[in-house]
């Protein structure tokens, strides 16, 4: 119970500050964990609710919460927990709360929505199954398509004594950058147990870092074992991700203070702040430049649309200038946060 209540607590206090980045759900299906690993600095918690309503004429309705709690220590690497209080997995003291330690290592590829693909190792230990468990996880990402394939190996799979393997697939179809379509099987090598189906509808909630999916399926867990173990039961519900940046707390005890903005004579300043880029149409002459400032607690980029070289990951305080020497009209967004966006007409 106890953890339950620091989840809680952890949940009020991420969505009273706010945060930033990951879009997990519009990269990701909701039974597989993907190659998606917390940057570092960042405490990611997400939190799934899942519903079954047994048929009249009692109705009753059971539920399965279960939350990830991961923490990014940078090196492609984090650290984490998945618990869930309706665990299928028969124990001797009778407890039903599954919890799994984890650590996912992506040892190929770049951040979620970076094309091509990428590869994930995830070594963990379920503590009521007493089992060590692992996940090789792939994911490629081309252009709204994101494909997903997962090998699982459980030493003690729902606690038996013979170690077993299982598979799972995946697909992610991002209709719009705000809305996406995802579906994923799972299931043990082997007839006797169900597979695990699961669908969504995931959004990304507009300028915030948060995504949200409605999902219907047969699993109700999100460790390594509850992902590959279905049930008879339709159980719908929602998954809600929240980025918790600890840079957000630097001001407290650093204060804001940036050095002095230094800009060239002529040129134009667009700051960025509040996961947006203030002056979102810059008019300038050919010649002259533009200078972004991150005044944002949170990392953003200025990308451009066409061939123009944009900036690196600009870190809170972190400035970008570029000179446009040509005349046209250069849109541009930020990669983390493609709601993000913004234009500079050259004359
Ligand atoms: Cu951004």
């Amino acid at each position: 119970m106890r953890r339950v209540s620091l989840a809680l607590l952890l949940f009020v206090v991420a969505s009273a500050i706010g945060s930033l980045s990951a879009q997990s759900l519009m990269y990701r299906a909701p039974d597989l964990g993907g190659t998606w690993v917390s940057e570092a600095g960042v405490v990611q918690f997400n939190f799934v609710h899942r519903f079954h309503v047994f048929p009249g004429p009692a109705n009753a309705v059971v539920n399965y919460p279960a939350f990830t709690l991961a923490a990014g220590v940078g090196h492609n690497l984090d650290f984490g927990l998945h618990f869930g209080t309706k665990s299928r997995i028969p124990s001797s003291g009778g407890s039903s709360n599954e919890s799994e330690w984890f650590a996912r290592w992506r040892v190929f590829g770049g951040p979620e929505g970076r094309e091509g693909f990428a590869v994930a190792v995830t070594p963990a230990y379920n503590k009521l199954a007493k089992s060590v468990d692992g996940e090789l996880g792939i994911d490629w990402t081309r252009g709204p398509l994101t494909l997903s394939a997962a090998a699982r190996g459980m030493t003690k799979p729902l606690a038996a004594s013979r170690a077993r393997a299982s598979f799972g697939g995946g697909v992610v179809a991002r209709v719009t950058p705000y809305v996406a379509l995802s579906a994923d099987v799972g299931s043990f090598v082997g007839p006797t147990t169900l597979a695990v189906w699961g669908v969504a509808l995931n959004v990304v909630i507009p300028g915030s870092p948060h995504t949200f999916a409605f999902e219907a399926g047969s699993a109700s867990l999100n460790t390594i074992q509850g992902n590959s173990l279905g049930s008879n039961d339709v159980r719908y519900g929602f998954e809600f991700t929240i980025p918790l940046h600890l840079k957000r707390f630097s001001p407290w005890f650093h204060g804001t203070g940036r050095a002095k903005l230094v800009v060239p004579e002529g040129a134009a300043v667009v700051r960025i702040a509040q996961y947006k880029f203030a002056t979102d149409t810059v008019r300038i002459a050919a010649g002259a430049t533009v200078v972004w400032a991150n005044d944002d607690v949170a990392e953003h980029t200025v990308t451009f649309e066409g061939t123009e070289p944009g900036s690196p990951t600009l870190a809170p305080g972190g400035t970008f200038s570029h000179r446009f020497d040509r005349p046209g009209t250069y849109l541009y967004h930020c990669t983390p946060h493609p709601f993000m966006k913004g234009v500079v007409i050259v004359r």
